[in-house]
């Protein structure tokens, strides 16, 4: 029998940000639970880590990541990220995508507009407060074709969604615990980033913010 969701294709309204980019407000809601125990399952296995940009300067958060293959740049390097199916240690190979994560991937990219999507990583960011993620684009995954799917846990932080250039307008758009975010298509390369993370306690995170990106690299 149909139920609402099969019915109707979508949890929750999409709210367009710009063409092809989508906040699905609390579509991870009710997962979430599930979904922070399966962070803390992974990064008992692949703790955070302190990442470093491009140039080497170091960011304020700190990622882990599942799935096939997932990159961590955790020493400067003047080569794009390269993503690889070894953790950095070089030892074993990155834990699985829980099935929630890709099942959770799989229907907010549908709800987000862009059916048929299959990631193959997942990259987990956490921010304590004041940590924050400059502009910029995720060109590293070398299929354009494919959305990202982006999903907040925890504290609210404001995210930042522009263009194709890094000068033009910006959005401020407010995340909150379960929010998801899609982009796609005309938007796959567009400039984004996250302001600092205020000071807080979420009951069910703590004084951080977890982030999930959904992704399908090009092997
Ligand atoms: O934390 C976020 O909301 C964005 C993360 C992000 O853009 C990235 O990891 O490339
Ligand atoms: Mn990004």
């Amino acid at each position: 029998m149909l139920n609402f969701e099969d019915f109707f294709g979508a949890e929750v309204t999409p709210e367009i940000i710009r063409p092809g980019a989508v906040l699905l407000r609390e579509f991870a809601r009710k997962d979430a639970p599930r979904l922070t125990e399966d962070v803390r399952s992974i990064t008992r296995i692949v703790p955070f880590r302190a990442m470093q940009t491009q140039g080497g300067a170091k960011m304020s958060l700190m990622a882990s990541g599942c799935g096939d293959l997932t990159w961590l740049r955790d020493e400067p390097s003047s080569e794009a990220a390269v993503y690889s199916s070894a953790i950095p240690e070089g030892e074993d190979n990155w834990p699985d995508m829980p099935p929630l994560f890709l099942d959770l991937a799989r229907r907010a990219a549908n709800a987000g507009g862009f059916p048929g999507f299959e990631p193959n990583a997942c990259l987990i960011n956490r921010y304590r407060p004041g940590a924050k993620l400059g502009l910029h684009q995720d060109r590293d995954e070398r299929d354009d074709d494919a959305p990202i799917v982006s999903v907040s846990l925890g504290l609210p932080i404001i995210f930042l969604f522009g263009g194709l250039e890094r000068s033009g307008p910006i959005a401020r758009i407010p995340l909150d615990h379960g929010d998801v975010v899609v982009w796609g298509g005309p938007a796959r390369l567009a400039y984004h980033g996250v302001l600092p993370l205020k000071e807080g306690f979420h009951p069910a995170v703590g004084r951080e913010r977890i982030n999930l990106t959904f992704r399908k690299i090009r092997t």
